[in-house]
């Protein structure tokens, strides 16, 4: 019985320590301006979002349309862009939550921006989007939560992450961010050039 009871506060310790280990793999900070930004002014592309950030990331909806935005027209989110005059928006439906995911070529250690949703007057659409983080293998590092409120205008968010991450995806009903910015360590910044230059020739 003692021994059953030895293994159980050994698991219940190895639980917590693994749940400590996660909350300290991703942590929010201060407003950065990374080594790389999208603000999705030159997007070439608007129905495949493939290359952004010079080439470091790409975006796709799940089960969602992305698209675009010229903030200065009416749109769907009745919202003006958070830096230039274009932000991206994800659209599921009324009422439907969509999940915006954005992949990195190579798994970057800090990133962040503006991040909205769909607003109307006298509409309450005040929450939290929920952002999940995932490293190069694939397995959850982290989650988060921003609370955006019914006004027109975004909410900045920034991470540092002790395990790189790979893909981050959010969820809100009509999502919408702007100014994304993002950092890879030195040893990936100079494989990424290089990668990059390769490319290119
Ligand atoms: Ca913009």
């Amino acid at each position: 019985m003692e021994t059953v009871l030895k293994r159980m506060v050994v698991v219940l310790v190895l639980a917590v320590a693994a749940a400590q280990l996660e909350a300290a793999m991703i942590k929010r900070v201060a407003p950065f301006e990374g080594t790389f930004f999208e603000g999705f002014e030159q997007v070439t592309n608007n129905a495949a979002l493939t290359n952004l950030m010079a080439g470091l990331a790409s975006c796709a909806g799940v089960d969602a349309d992305l698209t675009v935005q010229n903030g200065n027209y009416f749109n769907l989110w009745d919202q003006h862009a958070f830096e230039g005059a274009h932000f991206l928006g994800g659209a599921a439906g009324y009422g439907t939550p969509a999940t915006i995911e954005i992949t990195f070529a190579m798994p970057v250690r800090k990133f962040g921006g503006v991040f909205g949703h769909r607003v109307r007057p006298g509409v309450e659409s005040a929450g939290e989007t929920e952002f999940v983080f995932y490293d190069a293998r694939g397995r959850e590092i982290g989650r988060d939560h921003v609370f955006i409120d019914s006004l027109p205008g975004g909410v900045g968010a920034y991470w540092q992450f002790t395990r790189k991450v790979k893909r981050v995806t959010f969820t809100y009903v009509h999502p919408m961010a702007d100014a994304l910015t993002a950092s890879l360590s030195p040893v990936q910044l100079q494989k990424f050039q290089r990668a990059t230059r390769g490319a290119s020739q």
